[in-house]
């Protein structure tokens, strides 16, 4: 995500906390360092302008130049800064469970739409314990129906059609009749990609929301598509004026321009990001996480609320059981990496800790295909080998580097690095550990 700026401004924060006095010209040339870095990700050019005038003249003011840590201040004003190009905290989503709310998507062709559309249904059926239906309002594409009821089936959630029907408002019409008979909380309208300069096609969406009524519209934005995202998101505005935003594609490698610029343009905030193709890759927006990240500081709190999604509570707590009494198996050892690989791909987790910027990530290499060949090898054990690895002698070493396409020599270092990983357990849960280990309280 954004990993060019953030390599960039990265260097230009690291550079800045490394000064112990700051002159007025290193700040000029931090800001020229800054704007560069702002324009390259596509970010709209008056709003680097303004942006940047707004740091300078906080960071050459009097209580910076003087403080003590000089550095450190202009980082917290770059950080600021970038918080409030990107706040969102004024629109707020509230779904009530005792009546009928509805949500409409619109937006460009292939922005993302429909997969959004599946994501909200989980993502509010989960946070506010709703039962949505989705609604499909895209009758251009014969596919556009079937892509819709795919995704319902995969989440159990009823989709409504009407193959035969070209008429929008109708099937938006007897989708509300049928909705309101059930004990439905959440309508999900999903509509046609369409192109702002497209008369009939916006005088259509405009109809249809003026016809349902909806709680919230959201602008599907596909982020690849930089600054483009950004004027298109002006037209839809100034006809639909809709709620926010939901910023697709940022697992790719999105400039971040987007991101950036939209609140400014159309004064709507982005409220979810889509980071990847999966119905559970959607995050809630936090400006302020995203400025850390963007900065290279790392976003603690989205990893933490990652990992209590993605990993079962009394699962783990019997895996540190298993751990305190020595017997720690490979059989747990895969189930723990099926549980860290739910997290994601590994290089976007290790970003989102402090300190692992750019820089550091540069000489960490730790890649999802190594997690692969460790699952490969475990795999190609029996269940006996997994429950007892001493048993495992030269030739099923060679047994088990042939089934998992590995060599004897990636199976030898797993079962020693498992065997020290034991080891360490074992000394870390022994109570003699315990009792040399120092609290602070
Ligand atoms: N990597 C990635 N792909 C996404 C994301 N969101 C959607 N996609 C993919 O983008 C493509 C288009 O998504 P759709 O949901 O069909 O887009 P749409 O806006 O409904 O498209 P139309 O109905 O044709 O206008 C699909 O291949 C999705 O899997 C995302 O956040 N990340
Ligand atoms: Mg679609």
């Amino acid at each position: 995500m954004f990993n060019r700026l953030s390599e960039k401004l990265d260097n230009v924060m690291r550079n800045l906390k490394g000064m112990g006095k700051l002159s007025e010209k290193n700040i000029k040339d931090a800001m020229r360092e800054i704007r560069l870095a702002l324009l390259e990700a596509d970010v709209n050019f008056k709003i680097v302008k303004n942006f940047v005038t707004e740091v300078e003249k906080r960071a050459i003011g009097q209580e910076v130049m003087k403080s003590l840590q000089p550095g450190q201040q202009v980082v917290k004003i770059v950080h600021e800064q970038l918080i409030t190009l990107m706040d969102n905290t004024d629109t707020k989503i509230e779904l009530q469970n005792n009546r009928l709310n509805k949500i409409m998507l619109v937006g460009l062709q292939g922005s993302g739409k429909t997969t959004a559309c599946a994501k909200l249904a989980n993502h509010f059926r989960k946070k506010n314990n709703l039962k949505p239906v989705l609604v499909a309002c895209d009758v251009y594409r014969p596919a556009a129906i079937h892509q819709l009821e795919v995704l319902g089936k995969q989440l159990s959630v009823p989709v409504i059609s009407d193959t035969e029907e070209k008429n929008i408002i109708k099937i938006a019409d007897k989708a509300i009749e049928w909705t309101k008979k059930e004990n439905i909380q959440l309508m999900i309208f999903d509509t046609a990609g369409r192109l702002h300069i497209d008369k009939d096609m916006m005088d259509e969406v405009k109809k249809l929301k003026d016809f349902i009524k909806p709680d919230y519209i959201f602008f599907v934005a596909d982020a690849m598509t930089g600054q483009d995202a950004v004027n298109v998101a002006k037209e839809f505005n100034e006809l639909l004026d809709f709620t926010g935003l939901i910023l697709t594609k940022l697992d790719g490698d999105s400039r971040g321009g987007a991101a950036l610029s939209i609140k400014a343009v159309t004064n709507k905030p982005v409220l979810f990001i889509g980071t990847g193709e999966k119905i559970s890759d959607l995050e809630s927006f936090y400006a302020d996480r995203m400025a850390s990240r963007i900065l290279g500081m790392g976003d603690v709190l989205s990893l933490v609320e990652k990992a209590q999604e993605a990993i079962n509570e009394e699962e783990a707590e019997k895996m540190a059981e298993k751990m305190k009494k020595n017997q720690f198996t490979f059989t747990d050892f895969l189930s723990q990496l099926q549980q860290i690989k739910k997290l994601g791909p590994l290089d976007q987790i290790l970003k989102m800790i402090p300190g692992m910027n750019q820089a550091a990530m540069k000489n960490v290499k730790i890649e999802d295909s190594q997690i692969k060949k460790v699952e490969a090898i475990i795999r190609s054990m029996t269940i006996k080998e997994r429950e007892k690895p001493n048993i495992i002698n030269g030739s099923r070493r060679i047994r088990i580097s042939k089934g998992s396409g590995t060599t004897v020599q990636d199976v030898n270092r797993l079962l020693k690095q498992f065997e020290d990983m034991k080891k360490m357990m074992k000394k870390m849960t022994s109570s003699k550990a315990l009792k040399n280990m120092k609290l602070p309280f």
